[in-house]
């Protein structure tokens, strides 16, 4: 198994307190801004439902994948949760916060297959996740599709860090345990991605 360079696993990096916290953050973020399935640009509901905090949050449709000012609502989207901040700032080694933070809910069965993060004007900037709930099978290869990959289990409470050269490598969430967490009353895995979108 190898990892591409620059990908930190921080191994539960949250305890339980600080993971009910943030989970509250982020159910009052899907309250302002409710999460939504978006659709691929071949009319394809994504299994994952998707908000965002933050200047700009992630959104998809016919048009393609982009960052926008707003939610679908209109409304822009609420400020990202202290909490979060907290871990960017311990863990990305950057100098300015995220400008956005992307909170995705994996229900039963729901997985993400195999992409670059590339909507971004910043790739020398990291990304930062945070996993909460259900573990999933997280599958990673290096800068081109046909690159071998490397699975790694995603536990409620570890964060990663993909600076350098894993920054641009394929990555996606193969499934997830469903139930196999306590933490959400109602199953699932939420994933928060921080990013520096603009510079
Ligand atoms: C590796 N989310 O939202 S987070 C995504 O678990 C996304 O929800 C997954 O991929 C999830 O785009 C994986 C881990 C992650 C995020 C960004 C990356 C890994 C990354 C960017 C570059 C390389
Ligand atoms: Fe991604």
């Amino acid at each position: 198994m190898s990892l591409p360079a620059g990908f930190t696993l921080h191994d539960a990096h949250l305890d339980v307190a600080a993971q009910t916290a943030m989970a509250a953050d982020l159910r009052a973020v899907a309250e302002a801004a409710p999460m939504f399935h978006p659709e691929t640009r071949w009319g394809k509901q994504m299994s994952v439902k998707m908000t965002s905090a933050g200047r700009v949050g992630w959104f998809s449709d016919h048009r393609g994948y982009r960052y926008e000012m707003q939610h679908p609502s209109g409304a822009p989207w609420p400020p990202i949760p202290d909490s979060v901040l907290t871990v960017w700032r311990d863990v990305s080694a950057w100098d300015d916060d995220p400008d956005c933070c992307l909170i995705n809910y994996y229900g039963e069965g729901a997985k993400m297959g195999q992409h670059q993060d590339k909507d971004e004007n910043a790739f020398d900037a990291p990304v930062v996740s945070i996993s909460l709930g259900d573990p999933a099978r997280f599958r990673m290869g290096g800068t081109e599709r046909s690159d071998k990959t490397a699975s790694v289990e995603l536990k409620s409470g570890d964060v990663i860090v993909m600076g350098g050269p894993s920054r641009l490598a394929y990555h996606g969430v193969d499934r997830i345990e469903f139930g196999a967490s306590p933490l959400l009353p109602k199953g699932g895995r939420i994933n928060v991605t921080l990013r520096v979108v603009n510079r």
